[in-house]
């Protein structure tokens, strides 16, 4: 383990699950739609909008970049929170150093092969616990749960973390991904409860 973020609830008590929620040991899935296959040697990560150096990386050059194995929690907005999910993958942070983020950029447009898109603001992304997983206990990452990659996002809800991810997009201007349209919140902060936009 590289590291343990989950004690990121302290930034807001002393609760480490957050109000409205149950703790399960199973992993649920939750889709909009159905499962697409995406094959690892097809896969690629496009990185465009407001960075000094766009790219789109493959799996080697994506690894390349430097990965890590964090123990984190999962808080989904339907209700249920897992403890202790051991993801290796890239840290966010580790990318948007790569290809250099514009001082302009505050949101990050998540976009995944099943259509879905979330945005995220921007310092969010930047917590150490914002991760590109590829392996979840030490497994590839199931095809249900986002495999071959996907983001997750311990200190928000999880609708924030794409599963299928296939683009990252920095936005000057705010735009509201597939469930911000339709009334769950931007910000997303699962101990202030913020489930729906206000
Ligand atoms: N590409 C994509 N990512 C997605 C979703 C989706 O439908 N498509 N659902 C989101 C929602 S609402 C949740 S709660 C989590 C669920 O992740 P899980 O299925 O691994 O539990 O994925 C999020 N990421
Ligand atoms: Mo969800």
């Amino acid at each position: 383990m590289d590291r343990d973020v989950t004690d990121v609830y302290r930034e807001f008590g002393d609760e480490r699950l957050p109000p409205g929620q149950h703790r399960t040991d199973s992993f649920p899935v939750l889709s909009k739609g159905s499962v697409p296959r995406v094959d690892r040697d097809e896969w690629t990560l496009s990185v465009s909008g407001a960075v000094e150096n766009p790219v789109t990386l493959d799996w080697d050059e994506f690894r390349e970049l430097g990965v890590e194995t964090q123990k984190q929690d999962f808080h989904c907005v339907t209700g249920w929170s897992k403890f202790d999910c051991a993801f290796t993958g890239v840290p966010f942070r580790t990318l948007a150093d790569h290809v250099g983020v514009d001082p302009d950029a505050l949101q990050v447009m998540f976009a995944a092969a099943d259509d879905y898109t979330t945005n995220v603001p921007l310092e969010d992304c930047l917590r150490p616990g914002t991760l590109f997983a590829y392996e979840f206990d030490g497994e590839p990452l199931a095809r249900d749960h986002g495999g071959p990659v996907r983001v997750v996002t311990p200190n928000k809800y999880a609708y924030k973390g794409a599963k299928w991810v296939t683009g990252v997009e920095f936005l000057t201007e705010p735009e509201r991904g597939f469930w911000e349209r339709r009334g769950y919140s931007v910000s997303a902060n699962p101990w202030r409860e913020e489930r729906y936009s206000g």
